[in-house]
């Protein structure tokens, strides 16, 4: 129902670190200046929205609307949007591109100094919250919150896309798929003929998987210590498999034992920054690369020796895939709809608003890729 600008619909409140969500009625505001408010259709449940769930970090950053990864329709713009308007499709994105500031000029970075990730749960404009439970203030997460029927997003954190791509799909190209992608493609730019190591067979990990088999990459390993992960990732590229548990040497013996002294690439798609050295020392010495893409589960600090580096390897961070939302993801959409980008084949899961809880428990159990939440 709508009053006064208004809206109150359902959202799925978490109201503490680790707590089941409970589908609330929450007021959501109409957008200020330069936001735009959102019906969500659909959203994809993140392993970083589980992770910040569970964590114990900031236990006054609740009660918290989660997710981030989503697709939906403009209901209504603010003061000065004039790029969107009511009815458009959209994908959200958790950091945004202004366009105007000196990481957007400069062409070579997605690390808007306007729209950055938001990690205190406010919005960017003026700190504040666009939802409200039972008369209390509810934090965002990554200023997008789609685990609400409706939700306020900056105009800078959301990309129109064309009315006839699957909206139920497509959500996946707002963080993990399309991290994966650009790790590969943009950000270590796999050259045909590559060996290739990634850490880790979730969404992220075969998303790498599939970008790197597009490139022509000629061996795609992947590492993982669920043996499920196998056979989802034949269907990504991945060539060979190794889980680490059932190795009698550290993994990345193995890998350089197989690959003739380290890979040409390795990514840690785990969220385990310890991994970091393992990628590294699985990659080779003179022209090696490990890209990192993961948000870490618990410790923040990476450390390795310093000789790996020496001798030649690089070691890349990336968010996002390095893409400029604005800018880039237009194309990766296009490619989905021309069918040379997977997604439908890591949905493992449709799931009602209403059981919103079951897909936290899959991503726990680590018995899904993503789940699809239809609203
Ligand atoms: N060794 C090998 N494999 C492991 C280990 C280990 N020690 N621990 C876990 N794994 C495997 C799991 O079995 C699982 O298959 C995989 O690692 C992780 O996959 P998921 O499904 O848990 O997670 P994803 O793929 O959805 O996400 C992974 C990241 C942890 C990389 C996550 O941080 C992410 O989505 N990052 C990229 C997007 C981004 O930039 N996000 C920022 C805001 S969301
Ligand atoms: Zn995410």
């Amino acid at each position: 129902s709508k009053s006064a600008g208004v809206i109150t619909c359902r959202a799925a409140v978490a109201w503490g670190p680790g707590q089941p969500l409970l589908l609330e009625e929450v007021e959501v505001d109409p957008p200020s200046a330069m936001e735009i408010r959102i019906k969500v259709v659909c959203t994809s449940l993140c392993r970083s929205d589980v992770t910040q769930w569970q964590s114990q970090a900031q236990p006054d950053l609740f009660p918290r609307i989660f997710g981030h990864e989503a697709s939906g329709i403009v209901e209504s713009v603010g003061e000065g949007v004039t790029e969107f308007q009511a009815g458009d499709h959209v994908l959200t994105v958790f950091i945004g591109e202004c366009q105007s500031c000196k990481h957007c000029e400069s062409g070579k970075s997605n690390m808007c100094q306007k729209l950055g990730l938001e990690r205190r749960g406010v919005m960017h404009s003026d700190q504040k919250t666009r939802f409200r439970v039972k008369g209390k203030p509810v934090y965002h997460y990554c200023a997008v919150s789609s685990f609400s029927e409706y939700t306020v997003v900056h105009s800078g954190c959301a990309v129109k896309i064309s009315p006839d791509v699957r909206m139920e799909r497509a959500c996946l190209l707002s963080c993990g798929v399309a991290a994966g992608i650009g790790a590969a493609w943009k950000v270590a730019d796999i050259s045909k003929g590559s060996t290739v190591v990634i850490f880790g067979l979730g969404t992220v990990g075969l998303s790498v998987a599939q970008a790197a088999k597009s490139r022509g990459a000629s061996r795609i390993i992947g590492v993982d210590i669920n043996p499920e992960k196998y056979e989802k990732g034949k269907v990504f590229g991945v060539t060979e498999y190794i889980n680490p548990e059932e190795c009698k040497e550290p993994v990345q013996q193995v890998i350089k034992q197989i690959t003739d002294g380290g890979a040409d690439y390795s990514f840690e798609c785990i969220g385990d920054t310890n991994i970091v050295s393992t990628a590294l020392q699985s990659c080779c010495d003179g022209w090696g690369m490990t890209v990192t893409l993961g948000v870490p589960k618990t410790k923040t600090e990476i450390s390795t020796h310093y000789a790996f580096l020496l001798t030649g390897r690089t070691l890349k961070g990336s968010l996002f895939g390095g893409w400029r939302p604005k800018s880039d993801l237009p194309s990766l959409v296009e490619k989905y709809s021309k069918g040379e980008i997977q997604l439908d084949e890591l949905v493992t899961h449709d799931i009602p608003f209403e059981s919103i809880n079951e897909a936290f428990n899959l991503m726990k159990e680590g018995s899904c890729l993503r789940c699809v939440i239809h609203m």
